[in-house]
């Protein structure tokens, strides 16, 4: 049985890094179809039935630049059996902004946290088992560059692959969730239900793609752009907006869970 592993994260988060730590010299280089942005596939290191690819860098699955079209066209009609989502321990606010799109794919997802060398040389503290609780996926420190933690997440990953996905675990406000389940109901109902989230997201948000992927029949339309607009009067924003703005209070919301920076000005005991 072969495995696909989707490497999913933000630019410079050692992406590249990690993906040559999994898969050493094994790699091919080509180019996603139809555009120049370069693919790299390889076999993780002693799993010749486990295929890593490794996604464009990326803040988020919108559609507004090609690396972002290519890894989510990739996540929905590839659909990998999970994806190993690697985020900058230094910069978690930025990083868990692609993280919470990625929990709402529907296929397993497991976290590496990078860059761990430094945040622990600075005397930062991320609870790792609380981020896994909050994101409901296994989550686990790396460095990449030292090479620590490399084999427990990708056994975690392997191992993703063959289960369900969990439930994301964040809820928009109730009249975004009202939307959200009209719109799953009214045009979403044949596809598989853990795939049913990130569409209704994109269709809330008004995604030109998903719109012409799904072709909402007029009248159905016409009653889902009611429910947006009464999201947008009741929220004062426009919807677009109001996801994101929603993502940013649940992230920083988690990252006041698990994340203690170094007190300054104290004087250490020594
Ligand atoms: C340079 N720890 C530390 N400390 N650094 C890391 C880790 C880690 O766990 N992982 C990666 N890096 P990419 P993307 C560099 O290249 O893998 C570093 O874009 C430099 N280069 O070594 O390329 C990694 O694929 C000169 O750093 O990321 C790299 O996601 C001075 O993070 C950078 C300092 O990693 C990006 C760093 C000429």
């Amino acid at each position: 049985m072969s495995i696909k592993i989707a490497l999913a994260g933000n630019p410079n988060c050692g992406k590249t890094t990690l993906f040559n730590a999994l898969t050493g010299s094994n790699q091919y280089v080509g180019n996603w179809p139809g555009v120049t942005v370069e693919k790299k596939e390889g076999k993780l290191k002693k799993h010749s039935d486990v295929t890593i690819t490794d996604l464009p860098g990326i803040y988020s699955l919108s559609p507004y630049t090609i690396e972002e079209i290519v890894a989510r066209d990739y996540l929905i009609n590839e659909k990998p059996d999970a994806v190993l989502n690697i985020i900058d321990g230094t910069n978690l606010e930025r990083n868990l902004y692609l993280t919470t799109q990625v929990v709402e794919l529907g296929i397993p997802v497991v976290v590496a946290v990078n860059m761990m060398d430094v945040v622990k040389k600075n005397g930062d503290k991320i609870n790792i088992q609380e981020l896994s609780r909050q994101l409901a996926c296994p989550v686990f420190e790396i460095s990449a560059l030292k090479g620590t933690g490399i084999k427990e997440v990708a056994n975690a990953a392997v191992e993703a692959a063959s289960r369900e996905p969990s439930e994301p675990q964040h809820k928009f406000s109730g009249v975004v969730e009202h939307a959200l389940a009209h719109i799953e109901e009214a045009t979403l109902h044949t596809m598989p239900k853990n795939q049913q989230r990130w569409y209704a997201i994109k269709i809330f948000e008004g995604d030109d793609k998903v719109l012409e992927q799904i072709k909402i029949d007029p009248a159905t339309l016409k009653h889902i752009k009611n429910d947006i607009a009464d999201a947008e009067k009741e929220l004062d924003d426009d919807a677009e907006s109001i996801i994101t703005n929603e993502r940013y209070i649940y992230i920083a919301s988690i990252i006041k869970s698990v994340y203690t920076k170094k007190s300054k000005g104290k004087l250490s005991a020594s």
